[in-house]
């Protein structure tokens, strides 16, 4: 019985077409700039979302922890909502690495409201911590990928310019926003002094994430800061030729995982046990509640894995679901009566 993996689309294994990819990368020395390979995956990620540059680095925590560290000085605050990635998921990284304190505000499903985060800005007086950063996610993970509105970003965009605050958007999935709505990638990022993608998510590389900017001597701080972080790799061409694949291959299939979540959502939903809505599924993570089953959540999750289902139990009475490209519908099929089952 091949296992359903609905833990994260962070699971997805390397494709054969992306293995092909990466064994025949021509690399060199991305520390000194000759990765052309690296330098090609720059480019395209730079051109995608209408930058100037792009920087390539491990991880999606790697390029959130940068662009706070590159805009912000030790003993600033950084406005961000309050189950967003960075609060967290990156182990308290903007305190212990850039010195700054988180300023969480609580949103609807993770977004956040233009008025809320005017609210959340430091008034410049002698005596007030001054807000050096506005952080937002979108796709929002923990709101249940809910899609940021454009029109909310415009409105959250005027409020930070006339406050004089710049904007990182943590876009960890910000391709699933692109194909649910259609609208370009650099719709989104237009309004962000930086943004961070991910590779290794729905786009099914094996890692890699880019931070984007039109700020050159930002890409160079960025670039002393991914060193100092141990993040500067070397032949990492064989890493971004996957990158490059997903983007050329798999940007486009993002919306079946998206018609996978609202099946399973959909499937869920028929169960009395479960709480759920799918309307709230934007995107490819669904988010249930079974509060007052009589499995506990480690309980069911166990139950769940000996029937080859994986999903992960995210507090209280909550657990995420997320599809990819490894998840069929008919998988998903299987997995909505092993669910019925156990829960019914
Ligand atoms: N998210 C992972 C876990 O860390 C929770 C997942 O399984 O969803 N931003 C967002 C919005 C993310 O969801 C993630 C990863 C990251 C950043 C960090 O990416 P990595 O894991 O590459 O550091």
């Amino acid at each position: 019985m091949p296992i359903i993996d609905l833990r994260s689309d962070t699971v997805t294994k390397p494709t054969d077409g992306m293995r092909e990819a990466m064994a025949r990368a021509e690399v060199g020395d991305d520390v000194y700039g000759e990765d052309p390979t690296v330098n090609r995956l720059q480019e395209m990620a730079a051109g995608l979302l209408g930058k100037k540059a792009a920087l390539f680095v491990p991880s999606g925590t790697m390029a959130n922890q940068l662009a706070i560290r590159i805009q912000t000085q030790p003993g600033q605050e950084v406005i961000v909502e309050s189950k967003a990635h960075i609060v967290r998921y990156e182990q308290g990284a903007a305190g212990a690495l850039a010195g700054v304190q988180l300023h969480w505000v609580t949103g609807t499903r993770g977004i956040m409201a233009p008025e809320q985060v005017e609210a959340a800005i430091r008034p410049q007086d002698p005596y007030s911590i001054q807000t050096a950063l506005i952080c937002l996610e979108n796709t929002h993970n923990s709101g249940g990928g809910t899609i940021y509105p454009l029109a909310t970003i415009e409105r959250i965009r005027a409020v930070a310019s006339a406050r004089r605050v710049p904007m990182h958007l943590d876009g960890a999935r910000l391709f699933n926003a692109v194909a649910a709505t259609t609208l370009p990638p650099a719709s989104y990022a237009q309004h962000f002094e930086t943004v961070s993608v991910c590779l290794s998510k729905g786009l099914g590389a094996p890692a890699g994430s880019l931070l984007v900017t039109n700020d050159l001597t930002l890409i160079e701080k960025a670039r002393r800061f991914r060193r100092m972080y141990g993040g500067a790799m070397r032949q990492a061409g064989i890493l971004a030729a996957a990158g490059i694949y997903a983007l050329e291959h798999h940007v486009g299939r993002l919306q079946e995982d998206h018609d996978n979540a609202k099946r399973l959502a959909r499937k869920l939903q028929q169960i009395p046990a479960v709480t759920i809505n799918p309307q709230h599924v934007d995107t490819n993570i669904v988010i249930f509640d079974v509060t007052g089953h009589r499995l506990t959540p480690p309980a069911l999750v166990d139950a769940l894995k000996q029937d080859g289902v994986l999903i992960n139990a995210i507090g209280g009475g909550s657990f995420r679901a997320v599809t990819h490209l490894d998840v069929s519908a008919a998988a998903i099929d299987r997995a909505g009566e092993v669910f019925a089952r156990l829960l019914g």
